[in-house]
Order: C-alpha cells, then structure tokens, then sequence
C-alpha cells in the first residue's frame, strides 16, 4: 500500500484522481490538501467536500493556499467552468475541515509517518508544496516520492510551452524540481495520451450509482470544454495518471532528465526545459 496525500485544485480531473486513490487497495490516501488554482481556493475546497461526500470518502481535508507565490492568481473558468467543477451534481460537505492549513497537515503527516513512506502528489500548482518545503526542510528527504502533475516537454496548454499547474506559480514549481527529492514530472506529453474514451465511458455507466453517475457528469462538462477550446474528441484524466502509476508503475515509462522552470522568458514563463541528455 503507497501512502499518500493528493494536493489538488478540484477541477475534474482532480475529483477523478480523488475518487481512484480512495477507491483502490493499493493507495492509503492520509488526506486531501487545497491550492487555488483552477478556481479560487473557496470553491475548490468546497469541490473537494463534494467529491467526498459524493463517494462516503472520509480523510482530513486541508485547506491551503489562495494565491500563488509571487505571480497574479490566474484560473480556468474556460475549462472547468464557474464553480471549478461545473456539471455534476455538488452535495452539501458532511464533514468540516481539517483545522490545520494544508502546509502544516503535509508537514505533520510526513513527519509523524516513517522515512520513505509518504508520497506527495501535487495535482494543481505547487504554492502548498513549496510552502511545506521552506517551513519544514526535512520533509524534503522524508518523503518517498512527488509525483507532479504538471508541465510538458513538448508543448503547452495555457501558452505554447507552459502547462497550468507550472505556469499559474513558476516560483513553487521551481523550488519543487530544484529540490533534492525524486520528483516524476507527469506532463501533458503523458496525459494528454489518457483520455476517457467512450469504452471507458461505457464501463463507467455500466456500474450505475451515484458514484457512475458522478463520473458521467464529470466527463460530459469537460469533454464538451475540451471539445470546444482545444478541439479534443475526448477529455484527458490528467491528474488521475499520477495515482495509477502509484498504483501499477507500468502504466507509463518514464526517463531520467534534468527539468528546469523558466522563470525569465518573455514568451516561456512556466516551461518545463527538460534536458533528457542531463541525468539529475
Ligand atoms: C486543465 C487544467 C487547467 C487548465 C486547463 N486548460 C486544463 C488543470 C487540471 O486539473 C490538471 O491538473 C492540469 N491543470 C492540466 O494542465
Ligand atoms: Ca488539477
């Protein structure tokens, strides 16, 4: 079983990756911290309630932080609409939240855990992880692994070489790829292979319940936002691609590369330059 704790800005392929971590055997989710991201941290906190009041999930949910580091807040109402999570139906919290801030429940988690045995899996921008690295430097070589759901060696999708989570808070992304942690960069090279076809659909409805029809709705909104801004067929999983790998390493392969965020270009703020001849 992986110990881990999701980071997340739900969002719709949040919730997808919400809903496999707390649905499989092999994930031990110790809890759910927020970051603004592609809405305001108010309704994405809220998102994440309603992803587990929806599915009888019950971990800490911590909410963090609600602008990036340094640059201006930027969000993707185009995408996931008004809410975050536009589409489905969004029940009412049944539990309130951790009293903690996000920051301090990754650090205690990690630090109250054994060495090597709490994985981070950061699937919105990386200001809570960052945060939790300068207010406790030690989780940096407690936690097993961070498996980021960010950037693109390849092209971008907010600007032709920046990804979302990397571009909304360069400065975050750039502490967390420069640390002396291992850090699986899951871009959009990656996820944009993962989609949820109509196969997957089928199977979806197949089950039936509350949870299918969840995932449904989830779908229909961001497949038809997909389908409009980037002229896709069907929506990507994105974030949910970092807990499969936790889950079955040989879901993808993956290469040793050097990964910088650009931080000075004029039209390549938030790129991941990810050398493949540079080992780290
Ligand atoms: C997806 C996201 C943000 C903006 C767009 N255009 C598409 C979110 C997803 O939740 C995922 O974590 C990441 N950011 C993909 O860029
Ligand atoms: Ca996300």
């Amino acid at each position: 079983m992986k110990k881990i704790i999701i980071d997340c800005d739900p969002g719709h392929d949040d919730a997808i990756a919400i809903l496999l971590a707390a649905g499989n055997p092999e994930i031990d989710l110790l809890g759910i911290t927020t970051v603004a991201g592609n809405q305001t941290l108010e309704k994405i906190t809220r998102n994440a309630q309603s992803v587990c009041a929806v599915a009888g999930i019950n971990v800490p949910i911590a909410k963090g932080s609600s602008v990036p580091l340094v640059q201006k807040q930027v969000v993707a109402g185009d995408i996931h609409g008004t809410t975050g999570l536009d589409g489905p139906f969004l029940p009412e919290p049944t539990f309130d939240l951790d009293s903690r801030h996000a920051v301090d429940f990754i650090i205690d988690t990690v630090m109250s855990h054994e060495p090597n045995t709490v994985n981070l899996v950061p699937i919105g921008p990386l200001t809570n992880i960052a945060l939790a690295m300068r207010k406790e430097p030690q989780i940096i070589s407690r936690v097993e692994s961070v498996i980021v759901m960010g950037g693109a060696y390849t092209r971008g999708n907010v600007s032709p070489v920046a990804e979302f989570n990397i571009y909304v808070d360069p400065e975050a992304a750039d502490a967390v790829f420069s640390a002396d942690w291992p850090v699986t960069m899951v871009g959009l090279d990656l996820t944009h292979q993962a989609l949820a076809r109509k196969e997957l659909q089928d199977r979806v409805a197949a089950i039936g319940g509350d949870i299918s029809t969840f995932v449904l709705d989830v779908w229909e909104f961001v497949g038809s936002t997909y389908r409009e801004v980037y002229e896709f067929d069907y929506p990507p999983i994105h974030d949910a691609c970092c807990v499969a790998a936790l889950i079955n390493p040989n879901v993808f392969t993956t290469a040793r590369a050097e990964v910088k965020v650009e931080l000075r270009g004029e039209y390549t703020r938030g790129m991941t330059v990810t050398n493949f001849e540079s080992e780290p």
